[in-house]
């Protein structure tokens, strides 16, 4: 969340003093639990700990030049004129299924807005890390990680990621089959990876916009919910009245006045602003909003979902101290702001509201739901996991200015099985195309959140009384649901993550297993589709890059080899005679 420089440093000198005072309270020795946790929060004041308000104004500076970079980002295209991230680069990428528009598209915002970051970064990084020593850690990457509060943190990811890999492992394969076959096998280099600009999306993160490509079972239902919704002319209020009525539906409560007059629910035609979508606390229990540069898409109504999930985290732990009005970690923020979209999207509950006109009950509609759910749900997992994993490694050292593009490509090749479809350099800088980059956003917790979001689904659907399977489970209008959660939301992060965990599920820990168990006819299924495929790719990036202009030279040789053909024909035939 960015603020401007001299607020920053107001809050910062606040959070010193404040830290200071506690200190004087042998807080260590509280008997009370929750009031030693409060005091624990009030000396740990991150960056404002450094005694260099130089520091603090380059991290507050550099900030907001990063995130004006990526907000100014224009391409522009001989066919189309100039275009901003948002909504003309992303229409184009969702619906062109044009090789070489979605590559000029692709390559175009990479140059105009990641490129323009490098030395900014750089600082950016150096002054974060400089800071952080004051409050006792190593590195900014570490200070992040700790408020996980789990020791083995790190570990416990890797290990969450390796159960869920033979599932991705599968989704992968079928992709790249189809994906083949729409855009030619000699556009793919032989490594086995997807050339990343292929997926409906900028950064190859969730791929359900190019499910049209990839329906496993065409005359099967399936459900074109963008043209639904221009069809019943959704407009933007109506897309955030659905949601609250979502929420409502459970027992939440309803959107604050404060919420209607402030939120910045369309996008400004006056300035630029950060159209990436967001939810804010302004913490005084009732000021709370969205930004967001809301169009009528199918995408859109579940950011919508999404930010208002943040929302009724804040309402629901408004009660609480300043210091706990937050996650109980940053995962169960997203978890929270991510758990209705499984109810939301099954067929039963796109009935209810009418995008839907009747629930198809056989198996193959079944694997087609399943399939789109996957290409959000399961594409997404790599994509989470490996953001922090790069930016842990530049916190740390081990990655810098002079490998930030070599180190980011070999964990999308890694991880993702996806390759880039030009040729890149150090002058590159892909990863601030992301808008957690420049933002500052950390992302290990939308990895965390994709996993949790899955056990509390799978615990909410058993409160429920539901009988379906549960990747058919719509918790709408179940209040018993509604209050299972509840009890979580409200203790905001006065208690450790376990403890929430276990309010709703039971258990202490984080699992990998709702989400494999969900996935599983799915699975199953992808398993028989692959069977001729060689899944997987290799670890390492493919070393040459079929390009369109490869296929133009191939087009070439096969129109000089029929030319060839035709002159010996022809004066074999004069030989002849
Ligand atoms: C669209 C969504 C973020 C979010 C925004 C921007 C960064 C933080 C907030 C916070 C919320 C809080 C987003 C959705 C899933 C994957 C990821 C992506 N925007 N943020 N203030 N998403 O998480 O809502 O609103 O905790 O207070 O970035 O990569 O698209
Ligand atoms: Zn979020």
């Amino acid at each position: 969340v960015h603020m401007t420089t001299n607020s920053t440093l107001q809050m910062a000198e606040f959070d010193k003093e404040a830290a200071k005072n506690a200190s004087t309270f042998a807080h260590d020795g509280f008997g009370n639990a929750t009031l030693k946790r409060l005091f624990k929060k009030i000396v740990n004041i991150g960056f404002a700990a450094t005694n260099d308000s130089e520091q603090l104004k380059a991290i507050s500076n550099l900030e907001a030049d990063l995130t004006g970079i990526y907000s100014k980002g224009k391409v522009c295209l001989e066919s189309k004129g100039c275009l901003q991230l948002e909504p003309g680069l992303t229409d184009i990428i969702t619906n062109s299924r044009s090789y070489e528009e979605l590559l000029a598209v692709w390559k175009g915002w990479r140059d105009a807005s990641g490129k323009l970051m490098r030395t900014k970064y750089t600082d950016f990084v150096k002054a974060m890390n400089a800071a952080i020593k004051f409050s006792g850690f190593n590195d900014t990457g570490e200070y992040w990680r700790s408020w996980y509060e789990t020791p083995t943190f790190e570990q416990d990811v890797r290990t969450l990621f390796e159960e869920l890999e033979p599932l991705y492992v599968e989704l992968h394969a079928y992709v790249r089959k189809r994906l083949k076959e729409k855009y030619g096998k000699d556009m793919f280099p032989e490594t086995g990876h997807i050339p990343a600009h292929l997926f409906g999306n900028m950064w190859a993160q969730q791929w359900s916009n190019i499910y049209d490509l990839l329906v496993p079972f065409p005359g099967a239902s399936s459900v074109d919910i963008t043209a639904k919704m221009k069809e019943q002319n959704y407009n933007v209020t109506h897309m955030y009245r659905v949601a609250e009525d979502f929420f409502m539906s459970i027992g939440m409560e309803k959107m604050t006045d404060a919420f209607w007059q402030n939120s910045m629910l369309v996008k400004p035609t006056d300035r630029d602003v950060v159209c990436h979508a967001s939810a804010w606390d302004f913490y005084d229990e009732n000021d709370f909003r969205i930004k967001q540069c809301t169009s009528v898409t199918e995408d859109q109504l579940l950011t919508v979902h999404h930010e208002m999930g943040h929302i009724v985290y804040f309402q629901n732990y408004r009660h609480q101290p300043r210091l706990f009005r937050g996650g109980a970690n940053p995962g169960f923020h997203e978890g929270m702001a991510d758990i209705v979209s499984l109810s939301f999207q099954t067929p039963e509950h796109m009935k209810v509201i009418g995008l839907l006109d009747e629930v198809p009950q056989d198996s193959d509609s079944d694997i087609n739901f399943l399939l789109k759910m996957a290409l959000d749900k399961v594409a997404f997992l790599p994509f989470g996991y490996l953001i922090d994993q790069w930016r842990w490694s530049v916190f740390r050292g081990d990655t810098n200015s002079s490998n930030y593009n070599q180190h980011w490509w070999d964990l999308r090749c890694r991880f993702q099985g996806i390759s880039s479809p030009v040729k890149r350099t150090e002058e590159d800088f892909d990863p601030g195309a992301k808008y957690h980059i420049p933002g500052n956003t950390p992302y290990i917790r939308y990895f965390v959140s994709f996993v949790v979001q899955f056990q509390w689904h799978e615990a909410l659907c058993r409160e429920a009384g539901n009988t379906r399977p549960l990747h058919r489970c719509d918790i709408y209008n179940n209040t018993n649901a509604g209050n299972k959660l509840r009890e979580m939301l409200r203790m905001g992060s006065s208690k450790p993550w376990q403890d929430a965990m276990e309010a709703i599920t039971g258990q202490r820990t984080m699992s990998a297993k709702p989400l494999v168990n969900y996935f599983d006819p799915l699975l199953k299924w992808l398993k028989e589709q692959n069977k001729e495929e060689n899944t997987g790719w290799s670890a390492s990036c493919p070393s040459s890059i079929p390009t369109p202009s490869a296929l133009a030279a191939g087009s070439a040789n096969l129109f000089i080899s029929i030319t060839c053909f035709v002159l010996c024909v022809f004066f074999a035939f004069f030989q002849i005679r």
